[in-house]
């Protein structure tokens, strides 16, 4: 008896430290120790040879061996099918991969890459800044000084920590900035986000898009403002169209006009979009200031420039006819997914 416990133990120790990497290797160490020519039935064979008073200690003591074993096959088994699926054994690798569905462009970053493009053709180079800006960029170098009354159209939202710290409510700090830095002549667009103090509503919402542009040097006239301006609505709308300046007020430009385009959509004669007028609002533009230039170091009297401002969001609403500025931001991919990159 004591020298079949001895085996058992013997045994029970082979069986803790067993490993099996693949299927066959478990199969075979069910076959060594639990097979009918096995191990656990060879010593259950020996009970005949135990005295009969011992029988029922020695009976339980094969009962655990046996179980012990069936336990370690089930880990072995387990351990071995898990490995072969890491390394792919048993894995269909010529089964198609799931599909991905495949995004497409923002309607704004489609349009600002369009306008983007067709300024650059002209020769202009795009210039970015800071959304987080200070009161000088934003206002105060650009003709609206503390109190003066356009401040209020352009109510933003200011960091709390610095009174002097706002959310920019135009792209013209950028030109501001690069004026500053003194290397003439200055040809530039600034496309980037922008903020406003507003009730969300289909026609305004706290942020939305521009794009600015800057031409700053020797002898740039009203004529070239027209022209490049010109070009760039025919680039963008087409050829069948009516262009009008009207006369209009910005702190930052004199004079300053808006440019209209005769309605896309009835041809002038009048309908919801145009609001009966026959005329669409595109851009603001003018010369600009001289307070502005001399504001950043800039002789007045050497050099004259023009600038421009437009909402994308406005030509975009222009271009596709869309009538809530919300869907712009509300992330609805039954919206998003109308858009394509071939514009
Ligand atoms: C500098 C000098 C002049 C930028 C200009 C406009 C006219 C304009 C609006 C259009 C719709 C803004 O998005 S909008 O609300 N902008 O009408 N912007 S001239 O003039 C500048 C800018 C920077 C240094």
């Amino acid at each position: 008896m004591e020298e079949l416990l001895q085996k058992i133990e013997s045994f029970k120790s082979e069986i803790k430290n067993a490993i099996a990497t693949t299927s066959e290797e478990a199969e075979a160490f069910r076959i060594k120790y639990l097979g009918t020519k096995g191990l656990v039935k060879e010593v259950m064979g020996e009970m005949k040879n135990v005295a009969t008073d011992k029988r029922r200690e020695f009976g339980q003591v094969l009962n655990e061996f046996k179980l012990f074993a069936e336990e370690k096959f089930e880990t072995l088994k387990a351990g071995s099918a898990s490995a072969q699926t890491e390394t792919g054994d048993g894995l269909d690798l010529s089964l198609p991969g799931d599909a991905l569905p495949l995004g497409s462009r923002h309607p704004i970053s489609l349009v600002r890459n369009q306008i983007v493009s067709i300024f650059q053709r002209l020769g202009f180079a795009v210039a970015e800044g800071p959304e987080i800006e200070d009161d000088w960029h934003n206002f105060t170098a650009l003709n609206l000084p503390e109190n003066h009354p356009a401040r209020d159209m352009q109510d933003t939202f200011y960091i709390s920590q610095n009174p002097d710290w706002l959310l920019r409510t135009h792209t013209s700090s950028v030109q501001v900035r690069e004026m500053e830095k003194g290397k003439l002549p200055i040809r530039i667009i600034c496309p980037g986000r922008v903020y406003r103090n507003e009730t969300i509503s289909a026609r305004a919402h706290c942020f939305f898009h521009q794009v600015e542009g800057l031409y700053i040097a020797e002898n740039v006239s009203f004529a070239d403002l027209k022209q490049t301006l010109y070009f760039f609505v025919q680039e963008m709308f087409g050829k069948d169209f009516k262009l009008r300046f009207r006369p209009s007020y910005f702190p930052f430009t004199e004079p300053s006009a808006e440019m209209d385009i005769s309605c896309l959509i009835c041809g002038g004669s009048g309908c919801n979009v145009c609001k009966h007028t026959g005329w669409v609002e595109i851009l603001g533009c003018g010369m600009v200031h001289p307070n502005l230039l001399e504001n950043c170091g800039i002789d007045s009297n050497k050099y004259t420039g023009f600038a421009f401002g437009m909402g994308i969001e406005r030509i975009t609403m222009l271009k596709y006819q869309i009538k809530d500025l919300r869907l712009f931001s509300e992330n609805d991919v039954r919206f998003l997914k109308q858009f394509t990159a071939a514009v």
